[in-house]
């Protein structure tokens, strides 16, 4: 099992420990047998032997060394269960706490792919309660089969060295007892699996509910969320009640089959024991260690029931480990060079999945030339961006960074030579001082306000109860999409880069605010190549060139002057558009 073998390299450090706690687990369960056997050469000696009246008195001493005896061994059997069981929880606790973090650089490490298709749900469940429920199988699950194993083994032998047939009776039970527990465990396995996947469903649900409460509340649709939460949770609990239900079929076979160990042992055992072939003391033994054998068999659904799920977890957690990202990156620690900025598109072609969103896509940018991006919803402009910082690799063609291909760059170095702000703005529970810091914490305070006011976003900030030490909520609570947008503008401003990439970054701010923004681009104090995803031809205008990407394709390149002239889609933007600014003018000079 490679899961296993997993398990065991990231036991790394821990190993002598909790092969110290198993081999202990196997001491103290052997210990089980002592106590019987004192309590048999007390029977034997004492109470039911030839001379027992005569040794009570001769051999006081022995008895109470016996008795002594018992009641040291119980003390030492308590103290060493004791410390075994610290040892599996600190091991195992350990490898958690390891286990964990490799985890999430895992997934962190993940490219824009994997996140597309995991739920964020599933991933917190193997993050939470996968990892805790192999954890606790380390701990508790193996300890108890070693245990139980041990003793078994133990009262098998003991009972050998006393009588091998009425052992071997008693053994007769042990097969059927197998055969049964082996069915049960291949009947209810795939449960498990089933059950681990509902309650990954039930916290995506969850998930998503929580972090769309707004859009939720926005539809009124609350009855709507709880039903299909409701619905979640019946089928989680559905599952887990059938899963305990099958233990229950097989619940009575175990069960009589573990009670039949007295019945033969009062029947073979109570006639060995008129024909003398065992005395008292051994018949005393055996009556007291007979759960040692019926008890494992009874747990033995128990087991399997928790190994089920612990291999359940473990497969969902290694899945995690093995997943191996198309585009890794290295952090490799080269010197970070500042690139020149020149952008190249070779024939690029882009798929999600089967669907073709770039079509043959040429076009290059020069070092410093302001390029915008122009086109319908769905055209494939935030594809096209993401191509460059590697978010996603081409399908065909190839992506150029000063000439080289992005896939042969170092992935730190061309990030870090990209400033983005993305078209759906995500800012973090911080202060606004530090989302605009983000990319740069040693950023000092005058150039974060630097940054705020040529992204014209220091006068709203200036005017916010606590400036720019507000904590912003989750997501940006508190602010409006406008004022968020223009954070992340600074945010990706302040970090200098030789490229610069707006995603629909002015949508949300009113003319005269992009005005602003506009020319603070235009003269920003170092070099970088800009590219600017918009929809209005204000925005445009101002660029060197313009692209317009229709469908995946590139349909129109070309400046200003050169798209109007060409009267194609560009220009029947600009009269869409210069139409409604005529029409507002004309209603603002009515007022
Ligand atoms: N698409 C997809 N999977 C994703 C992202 C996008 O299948 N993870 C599809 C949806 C669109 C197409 O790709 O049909 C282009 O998506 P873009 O986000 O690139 O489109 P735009 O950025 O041009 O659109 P908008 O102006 O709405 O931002
Ligand atoms: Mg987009």
């Amino acid at each position: 099992m490679f899961e296993l073998k997993w398990l065991w390299q990231n036991l790394e450090g821990n190993r002598a420990r909790y092969i110290l706690a198993l081999c202990l687990s196997v001491v103290g369960s052997s210990l089980t047998i002592v106590n019987p056997y004192l309590s048999q050469r007390i029977v034997d000696t004492f109470i039911a032997g030839d001379n027992a009246v005569q040794n009570l008195t001769d051999k006081r001493g022995l008895l109470i060394a016996l008795c002594l005896g018992m009641i040291g061994f119980s003390l030492l059997r308590t103290g060493l269960a004791y410390f075994t069981t610290m040892q599996y929880e600190r091991s195992s606790q350990n490898m958690l706490y390891r286990i964990r973090i490799y985890l999430y650089n895992k997934i962190q490490g993940q490219d824009r792919e994997y996140y597309d298709h995991n739920r964020t749900g599933d991933l917190m469940t193997k993050m939470t309660g996968d990892l805790d429920m192999v954890r606790h199988s380390m701990a508790w699950i193996f300890k108890t089969i070693i245990e139980s194993f041990t003793i078994f083994a133990a009262a098998v032998i003991y009972f050998f060295s006393i009588d091998t047939g009425l052992t071997l009776w008693m053994l007769t039970l042990s097969p059927l007892i197998f055969v049964v527990a082996y069915i049960f465990a291949k009947h209810v396995r795939p449960m498990y699996v089933d059950l681990r996947e509902r309650l990954s469903q039930l916290n995506t649900t969850t998930q998503e509910n929580i972090s769309g409460n707004r859009v939720v509340k926005a539809f009124a649709r609350e009855a709507y969320e709880i039903e299909k939460f409701t619905e979640k949770n019946v089928n989680y609990s559905t599952a887990n009640k059938k899963a305990a239900l099958v233990w229950l079929d097989y619940f009575p076979y175990l069960e009589t089959f573990a009670q039949a160990f007295n019945v033969i042992l009062m029947l073979a055992g109570g006639l060995y024991l008129m024909e003398g072939r065992i005395t008292f003391g051994e018949f005393a033994a055996f009556s007291s260690l007979v759960w040692a054998v019926s008890n494992p068999m009874r747990n033995i659904g128990i087991i399997i029931n928790d190994i089920q799920r612990f291999f359940a977890s473990l497969t969902k957690i290694v899945e995690i480990y093995y997943a191996r990202p198309a585009i890794v990156n290295e952090h490799q620690a080269t010197t970070k060079r500042r690139y020149e900025g020149r952008l190249t598109f070779e024939h690029v072609t882009f798929k999600y999945d089967s669907a073709t969103v770039l079509d043959d896509v040429s076009f290059t940018v020069e070092p410093g030339e302001t390029i915008a991006i122009m086109g319908s919803t769905g055209a494939g402009k935030t594809t096209l961006i993401n191509l460059i910082p590697r978010f996603y690799d081409v399908s065909g063609g190839r992506v150029l960074v000063d000439g080289i291909d992005v896939r042969e760059l170092e992935l730190d170095e061309l990030r870090g030579n990209i400033g983005m702000a993305t078209q759906d703005v995500l800012l973090f529970s911080d202060t606004i001082d530090g989302n605009i810091a983000y990319g740069d914490p040693e950023l000092p305070e005058e150039e974060v306000v630097a940054y705020a006011g040529l992204a014209a976003a220091h006068d709203f900030i200036v005017k916010m109860p606590e400036g720019y030490d507000t904590v912003v909520g989750e997501r940006g609570v508190g602010l409006s999409g406008g004022q968020k947008q223009r954070i992340a503008l600074a945010r990706a401003l302040a970090v200098h880069r030789s490229i610069l990439i707006l995603d629909d970054t002015t949508s949300a701010v009113d003319l005269e605010t992009e005005e602003h923004i506009q020319n603070s681009l235009r003269g920003l104090d170092y070099p970088c190549t800009k590219l600017i995803i918009a929809q209005r031809v204000s925005t445009t205008a101002e660029a060197d060139r313009i692209l317009i990407l229709d469908n995946g394709r590139l349909i129109e390149e070309g400046t200003h002057a050169e798209l109007l002239a060409k009267r194609g889609y560009y220009y029947d933007v600009f009269m869409l558009q210069n139409e409604g600014i005529g029409r507002q003018v004309m209603a603002h000079g009515q007022k």
